[in-house]
């Protein structure tokens, strides 16, 4: 079965495929197809912008994930504005502002949500989520991964999710869990 990964995102586009690769779907990159503008104010709704966008233009399922950190000092922020947290260009500056925002914070507890929604063309719509908790470094720490990694070690770790391989970050991640449950449901097939 093919099915388009609805992202332009590098790190997120090697998760997913590491994740599903029991499935033997063959999974296929956006080409060129543009995503929307994500103007809605859910995880949920801008994951269907993604998918039902890439899934219309493809004719094809199409796979998409909307995520972001929740941090509790900064009342849940960026949350959906993650990928655009202070207008800062790319992750490392990104990474950055969250600290200057952080300093002298005592509470560092944040948590990772990611929304995943497989969309047909037909319109239908699978949703599944997942969260991971965890607190904020005060520098960054590891190369792997991508967005906030080198500054978030989940709880129960001491490592930072760059320090860890692909593998040990879908096991416990937000990602992972949402992705878990997307390949249970599909076990058997994927349907028509
Ligand atoms: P697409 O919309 O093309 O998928 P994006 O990066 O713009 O890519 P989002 O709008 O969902 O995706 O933004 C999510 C942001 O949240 C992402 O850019 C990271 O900054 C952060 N983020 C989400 N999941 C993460 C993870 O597993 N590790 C680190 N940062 C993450």
């Amino acid at each position: 079965k093919q099915v388009v990964v609805a992202t332009g995102n590098a790190g997120k586009v090697r998760e997913i495929e590491q994740a599903l690769a029991g499935l033997g779907w063959q999974l296929t990159a956006l080409g060129a197809v543009t995503l929307p503008e994500e103007t809605g104010a859910t995880y949920e709704e801008n994951a269907a912008l993604k998918a039902c966008a890439a899934a219309v233009a493809s004719g094809l399922p199409a796979l998409a994930d909307d995520s972001g950190l929740e941090v509790e000092a900064l009342d849940g922020q960026p949350g959906v504005y993650s990928a655009r947290f202070g207008n800062r260009p790319n992750d490392q500056e990104r990474n950055l502002y969250l600290l200057e925002k952080l300093r002298g914070a005592t509470n560092r507890r944040a948590r990772f949500v990611s929304v995943v929604i497989l969309a047909y063309p037909d319109g239908h719509l699978e949703t599944y989520r997942g969260e991971m908790s965890g607190q904020l470094l005060e520098g960054p720490r590891g190369e792997n991964g991508f967005g906030y990694d080198p500054l978030f070690v989940p709880d129960g770790e001491t490592r930072s999710l760059a320090e860890m391989t692909v593998e040990e970050k879908r096991a416990i991640s937000h990602r992972g869990r949402a992705l878990a449950a997307l390949q249970a449901a599909h076990q058997h097939g994927l349907p028509s």
